[in-house]
């Protein structure tokens, strides 16, 4: 279950989504788009990036609000970037959230358009924000989503699949497909606050272990989650001859993995110069979830 404060801060973060979507600022003025792109960015997510970036900047004392745009522009990386894996010529999904895929329901190439709105919309929300900070996080977002982050853990992914290979294989695919965005989230929140450099990379380190914790959670709930509560088909990481943490170590194994990874999170969060309580129960929650 996650903790009030998630429950909180998700709720802020629906508020802002929903008065940002429908502002002027928002989206698109063509209404097929304004459908594709509101089904897509507000359909059950957890918000669990916003939700750490918020975490992570009222811990260092301060305003949740000053992350509105930064939040919302990382589920908007966020969320292209599951439209576009969902696609027939990435993962090939039928469900997500518990309903159809976004190409499923608006086509193919809407779902093409969406995604690529999705994503040119996040920098114009940063290039929007104080531009004592707007360059600094253009950039960290730019480098955990772009040609060496997220693209470039998708690009070894597909390569990868049916492969064999090892932990440090799996290691690299995720650090940039999932780590990157993740760590960028807590990132950011340390630009807002303009942290120092040192602190800056602390953050960066300790946003990439979480985004591993978050993955292993993720390849075991592929083989043993409720698709029900999941919300999409298991199993499929298995069927596409996928490397995971469950092949390489076993269903064990990961779980093992996990309560490393988990203890070196709590040591490192109690070296933190912070109250990391809050992001303590952020931990404790994505080694238990279920969806
Ligand atoms: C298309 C460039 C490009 C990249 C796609 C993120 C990604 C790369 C693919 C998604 C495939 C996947 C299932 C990755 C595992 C981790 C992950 C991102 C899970 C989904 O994130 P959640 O659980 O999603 O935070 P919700 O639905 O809660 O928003």
């Amino acid at each position: 279950m996650v903790s009030s404060g998630w429950s909180a801060r998700s709720e802020l973060f629906e508020k802002w989504l929903k008065s940002w979507l429908f502002s002027e600022s928002g989206i698109a003025s063509l209404k097929r788009c304004q459908e594709l792109i509101d089904y897509s960015l507000r359909a059950g997510s957890k918000r669990f990036r916003p939700v750490l970036m918020m975490t992570a900047l009222e811990m260092m004392g301060k305003k949740v609000e000053e992350t509105r745009n930064a939040a919302i522009a990382i589920e908007c990386i966020h969320t292209y970037s599951l439209i576009h894996d969902d696609l027939p010529c990435m993962d090939d999904d039928d469900y997500r959230r518990g309903r159809l895929t976004s190409h499923k329901h608006f086509g193919e190439a809407q779902a093409v358009l969406a995604g690529d709105g999705l994503l040119t919309m996040a920098f114009e929300l940063l290039g929007t924000m104080n531009p004592d900070i707007s360059g600094p996080l253009v950039v960290e977002l730019a480098r955990a989503s772009g040609i060496n982050g997220m693209v470039a853990g998708q690009v070894l992914d597909m390569e990868q699949t049916g492969q064999a290979g090892g932990i440090e294989d799996l290691l690299n695919i995720h650090n940039r497909k999932t780590g990157a965005l993740i760590s960028a989230s807590l990132a950011m929140a340390g630009i807002i606050a303009q942290v120092s450099p040192d602190d800056l990379d602390r953050l960066r380190v300790l946003g990439l272990k979480i985004g591993l914790i978050f993955q292993v959670q993720d390849d075991i709930l592929d083989m043993v989650a409720d698709p029900e509560k999941l919300g999409k088909s298991v199993g499929k990481d298995q069927e596409q001859g996928k490397l995971t943490y469950p092949s390489l170590l076993g269903l064990d194994g990961a779980r093992a993995y996990l309560h490393t990874l988990t203890s070196e999170v709590r040591d490192d969060l109690s070296n933190c110069p912070w109250d990391t309580e809050e992001l303590d129960s952020i931990v404790s929650y994505l080694v238990t979830r279920e969806k």
